[in-house]
């Protein structure tokens, strides 16, 4: 909207303009504004004009994480910072997105932020948004399109590091058991299935679980990043395999729902249960059951993306370059050191 401001400044002080302006205005101060009732403009409210007009297209509310990470975002981009927020919930569902996209450009947004649920069928609306000349920063999970130009920078984390950092976790732990010749069976609840972080945590513990061939991925199963479908997903998997050594949970909200089912069926779990579970996100919850032993391993995902969202659009705002990627630091807890992190945790 601040662009489009600056826009119509320039074209209606133009030395062109003002007289040809001024000759038009002038017959309809007698008229009232009657005449202008019946025309279109679409416009954020009046006082967005001296604002950054940013639209945040984030695709749902699905996990504690999700929860973070709309509240980094809702922290860094405020009015007081010097911005207009059109926040949009997707509620998973690509189309909403697409939709909320198309309405931020309709509303002349002066920044695109979008969280995609999915990394395909983005190419149309990203062109749409560079034809009306608005950036795009893509945050947390990525878009596979062939041009990068669509997007001006991309804020994530590594899901594939990720990934081999819960397998390096697992040979560490095997070996330090004695257990690393033993036939181990696995089962994985996935995320959403062709988001980012679901394809980019299988891809990597699947790379280090390749190297071990008495590693037995037995079955994965999608629980979509929530609870409810985790615990339906590990019930079946309980059902099928009475014997599994490993849980490897994509999330930390199906890692809740997998411990109810496993309760359920009467599986032990954790630091002395028969399954050992493997879990990503870190949230503050499912650290506390690091700390008592329920959870062996949790694999950091950082939410806190708020503030790089706030510095890159600063920098563009004063025409400075900015990378096209930047990646989240991120941990690995487990009962040995999530002690010293667990007070500080907010979220
Ligand atoms: C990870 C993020 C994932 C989290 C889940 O980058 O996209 O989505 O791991 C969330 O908790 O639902």
């Amino acid at each position: 909207m601040k662009k489009a401001v600056e826009k119509c400044k320039e074209l209606i002080f133009g030395h062109v303009g003002v007289f040809i302006v001024l000759l038009c205005i002038i017959p309809f101060l007698f008229v009232g504004p009657e005449l202008f009732r019946g025309i279109e403009v679409e416009q954020a409210p009046s006082e967005s004009e001296d604002l950054i007009v940013v639209g945040v297209s984030q695709l749902g509310s699905e996990s504690g994480w999700r929860t973070a990470h709309t509240l980094s975002i809702q922290e860094a981009l405020t009015k007081d910072a010097g911005y207009f927020l059109i926040f949009n919930n997707a509620r998973q569902m690509q189309e909403n997105q697409i939709k909320a996209i198309r309405g931020f450009i309709s509303q002349r947004a002066d920044y695109i932020v979008f969280a995609p649920v999915v990394e395909t069928g983005w190419e149309t609306v990203l062109q749409e948004a560079k034809d009306a000349d608005i950036p795009v920063i893509i945050i947390d999970r990525m878009v596979d399109v062939k041009d990068d130009s669509l997007y001006t920078t991309w804020i994530g984390t590594d899901a594939r590091e990720e990934g081999k950092k819960a397998g390096r976790w697992l040979e560490r732990y095997l070996r330090k058991k004695n257990r690393a010749s033993e036939e181990i069976n696995i089962v994985v609840l996935q995320g959403t299935p062709g988001s980012t972080a679901a394809l980019g945590r299988t891809e990597g513990f699947e790379e280090i679980a390749a190297l071990h061939d008495n590693w037995y991925i037995l079955e994965s199963m999608t629980g979509d990043f929530t609870a409810a479908k985790g615990k339906e997903a590990m019930r079946e998997m309980l059902q099928r395999y009475p014997s599994i050594n490993v849980l490897v949970s994509q999330n930390d909200d199906m890692t809740m729902g997998a411990i109810e089912a496993m309760r359920e069926a009467g599986v032990s779990f954790g630091e002395n249960g028969k399954v050992k579970v493997i879990s990503f996100d870190a949230t503050r919850d499912a650290l506390e059951m690091v700390n008592n032993g329920q959870i062996n391993v949790d694999i950091e995902c950082n939410p806190k993306q708020g503030a790089y969202i706030d510095e890159i659009i600063r920098k563009l705002e004063s025409g400075e370059p900015v990378e096209k990627s930047y990646i989240v630091e991120e941990n690995v807890f487990t009962k040995d050191n999530v002690k010293e992190f667990l007070d500080s945790r907010t979220y």
